[in-house]
């Protein structure tokens, strides 16, 4: 059965690939599972249609006959675990795969997303540029951290695996912000995911929507 996820009929990055479905897509393209779209306007993602499908009103979903899943990280889990490609065999190395998983969305997407937010929406305070400061401090924390861990290596454990695919998107975010160019091993294994033809794929069509947007 051919699943359905859910994405912004117009994405507010423009087409860029920041929104999370791109990660849904992206796994999807690395197991070869073809996928159908359903755009949503953010009125549609508060009624009540979309709001039984995902609590909060947002997307992505994930729609698979009779399940119905949200929160994109586990969306790419569920595909991982049952495709092949996107999670090791062997079971110590399948955990740690999980674990980088985990560590993309809990220990650096919040300060990234913290950023994100800011200067979107904090821009015009009293105390923006202070906050700018502590929140580009985290991320810097965090970026020196994981560029430690990663070395010279390609991905985080050995082969490419779902921890990647999350970790990569969590940091394109900061493409532009002048904050992952301190860290080449990190800008390097960045465009290395982005060089995969899977992603390139998933980019295209999240893209493919903008633009179709646009001309209607
Ligand atoms: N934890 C959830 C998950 O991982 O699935 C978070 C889902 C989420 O934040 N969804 C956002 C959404 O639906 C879209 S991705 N927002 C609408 C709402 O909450 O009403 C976040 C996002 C939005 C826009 C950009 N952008 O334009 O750059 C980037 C990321």
């Amino acid at each position: 059965m051919t699943p359905t996820i859910t994405a912004f009929e117009r994405s507010p990055d423009g087409g860029k690939g920041l929104a999370r479905d791109m990660r849904v897509r992206w796994a999807l393209e690395e197991v070869g599972r073809a996928y159908d779209v359903r755009l949503l306007s953010f009125k549609a993602m508060k009624e009540s249609a979309h709001l039984a499908l995902h609590p909060f009103g947002q997307i992505p979903t994930y729609e698979e006959g009779d399940l119905v899943l949200f929160e994109s990280g586990a969306i790419v889990l569920h595909i991982a675990e049952r495709h092949a490609g996107l999670l090791p065999d062997d079971a110590n190395a399948r955990a740690r795969a999980i674990t980088w998983m985990f560590a993309a969305l809990s220990t650096m997407e919040p300060p990234i997303f913290d950023l994100t937010i800011a200067r979107l929406l904090e821009r015009d305070e009293p105390w923006y540029e202070q906050r700018l400061h502590v929140v580009e401090e985290r991320i810097r924390k965090r970026l020196g951290e994981l560029s430690g861990r990663v070395g010279d290596a390609d991905w985080l454990d050995g082969e490419f695996s779902a921890g990647d695919l999350l970790m990569v998107t969590v940091l394109l975010r900061l493409k532009g912000a002048g904050l992952l160019d301190q860290y080449p091993n990190l800008s390097a294994y960045v465009a290395r995911g982005e060089a995969r033809p899977a992603y390139k794929r998933a980019f295209d069509a999240q893209l493919a929507v903008f633009a179709a947007a646009s001309t209607s």
